[in-house]
């Protein structure tokens, strides 16, 4: 199936000041729409047009590192829009997610840190996570395109910390462009949601 850009969930303008309509513009109509238009190029021909993306992610990794990065990149962003939301963040979070958070990392005290040091220390670019690992929540992060469907856990919130997701609103100071996604941005709703589709 062709990859297609879905458009944002909210308008260019709505992050702000935490993510700027400058920053939501380049990052959406130019690099994910860049991973979209590679990825349907390297599609062809590579005998997984018929599959779902998660399945292109899964089976071209390790094999297929052109469609491999562009796809993975385009699962990344798809869902990396919706787990942003205007007024999100906080640790006002829906019940289930409360009650593993506090079970399997400790509070939202220890989740926050655990978060914003995978991607403070994610060394060059990529992503830092929250999983469901073998019915546990993990924090974790990956390099590149990379996600956590190639290990066998399910994504349940994802940031991007390519600088392409914060330079120009935050310029070198990741953290600061991650204390800020944890604190205003997240939509924990979307999280619940992908939590109750796997568990
Ligand atoms: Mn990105």
């Amino acid at each position: 199936m062709a990859f297609d850009l879905p458009e944002l969930p909210y308008a260019y303008d709505a992050l702000g000041p935490y993510m700027s309509a400058e920053t939501l513009e380049f990052h959406h109509d130019k690099h994910h729409q860049a991973y979209v238009t590679n990825g349907n190029k390297l599609l062809e021909g590579s005998g997984l047009e018929g599959a779902s993306l998660e399945e292109v992610v899964t089976k071209s990794f390790g094999n297929n590192a052109g469609l491999f990065n562009n796809a993975g990149q385009h699962y990344n962003h798809v869902h990396f829009w919706n787990w942003m939301k205007p007024n999100g963040g906080g640790d006002k979070l829906p019940a289930s997610i409360e009650a593993k958070i506090n079970e399997d990392l400790g509070g939202f005290a220890a989740f926050k840190d655990a978060f914003t040091n995978a991607g403070a220390t994610q060394f060059g670019s990529g992503w830092c996570w929250l999983v469901l690992k073998d019915g546990k929540f993990a924090v974790t992060k990956t390099p590149n395109g990379e996600n956590p469907l190639v290990n066998g856990e399910v994504p349940l919130l994802g940031c991007d910390v390519w600088e392409h997701s914060y330079y120009i609103d935050y310029r070198n100071a990741r953290p600061k462009y991650l204390e800020a996604f944890v604190d205003n941005l997240i939509n924990w709703e979307y999280v619940e949601g992908l939590y109750d589709a796997a568990k």
